[in-house]
């Protein structure tokens, strides 16, 4: 049995903490952190067995801890990887890995010296049956060669708070690390464009839409229209052109309902919801690995997550020059092949 601690239990890391205690086999959840008591308590309080620990560090270093998942504030993850690195503990990140490229090159360069893969990150589309499906046929190449893929990432609203920083770094991120798994390849060019903004932004900070141009290495472009206040659902979407054909993202099943001379199928503006079962899949494949004491090849690695910083952070950088900027990657490290 894998004991857990949890660090963070806003939206996210409670339906994780759920997730851990009801749903995955072989975990358990012993001890949570969170900087808000009040919250954390109310969230553990009908399992008694889990310990409160104001002290996120200590979590970490607490005996009774075998791994750790961090669904704290994006500024933390570098600090409490770092730490548990240290520890060789098993560590499920949520995304970002840290703040900034320079952060997660450390955290990356941690690891590697340390041996051993530990860190595991949470970009659970990889775990998405759909995505899983899309990537299959592009990779097999039945339909030839990718050129372009046309990503969309929409939300029904964003918070107040969330400005262009977030819409790069929380919310064009899964674009970028579920493209450049999908067809294998990483980013050297990135561009990101303002549109006209819609009058539902609700933080002067925040242009809404924006497109983000990504160039791979071996020259395919994506697209990836992010509108984060598009006020319908929330509405992932993927069409990848081939050099043969085209394939699109499956939705979701949903029931048409005809009636009146309209047809309808339903949508959510839940996002956790809408990808509740690659997340289960995604927890279920890293309790897994961290009980048979390796990692799961899969799922995303440090080494994702340092890439998709290095893209984030040409995005950001374009965003004030409106040019296209150069994404700094180099190859895969042997370490984080397989
Ligand atoms: C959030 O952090 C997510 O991960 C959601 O998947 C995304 O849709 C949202 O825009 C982000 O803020």
């Amino acid at each position: 049995m894998l004991r857990v601690g949890i660090i963070g239990v806003g939206a996210m890391g409670t339906q994780h903490f759920l997730r851990l205690m009801t749903r995955i086999n072989n975990a358990t959840v012993t001890a949570v952190s969170d900087v808000n008591e009040a919250r954390a308590r109310e969230v553990t309080a009908p399992y008694e067995s889990v310990r409160f620990m104001a002290d996120p560090i200590a979590l970490i270093r607490d005996t009774e801890v075998d791994a750790i998942v961090i669904v704290s504030a994006d500024k933390t993850h570098e600090e409490f990887c770092l730490e548990a690195l240290r520890l060789k503990k098993f560590i499920f990140c949520e995304k970002p890995l840290s703040a900034s490229s320079e952060g997660a090159r450390k955290v990356v360069d941690a690891e590697m010296a340390g041996g051993k893969r530990l860190i595991q990150l949470g970009f659970n589309r990889r775990f998405d049956e759909a995505y899983q499906e899309l990537k299959e046929l592009v990779v097999s190449g039945r339909l030839g060669e990718p050129l372009v893929a046309h990503c969309a990432h929409r939300n029904a609203d964003y918070p107040e708070a969330f400005d262009d920083v977030v819409a790069v770094t929380g919310t064009a991120i899964h674009e970028i690390d579920t493209m450049s798994w999908l067809v294998g390849d990483y980013f050297t060019k990135a561009q990101v464009i303002f549109p006209k903004t819609t009058k539902y932004s609700k933080n002067p900070n925040l242009h809404d839409p924006q497109i983000v141009l990504l160039t791979t290495s071996s020259g395919m472009v994506i697209t990836a229209e992010i509108w984060v206040n598009c006020q319908y659902a929330y509405d992932i979407r993927c069409e990848v052109l081939c050099e043969d054909g085209t394939a699109t993202l499956p939705r979701h099943a949903r029931v048409n309902v005809c009636t009146k001379n309209s047809s309808s199928v339903g949508m959510t503006s839940d996002g956790l919801g809408f990808f509740e079962e690659s997340y289960n899949r995604e927890f279920q494949a890293w309790v897994d690995a961290c009980n048979e004491d390796t990692y799961c090849a899969a799922a995303a690695s440090a080494w994702d997550g340092y890439c998709a910083a290095v893209t984030t952070d040409a995005c950001l950088k374009s965003q004030i020059s409106g040019g296209i900027e150069d994404v700094p990657l180099t190859d895969r490290p042997d370490f984080y092949k397989g």
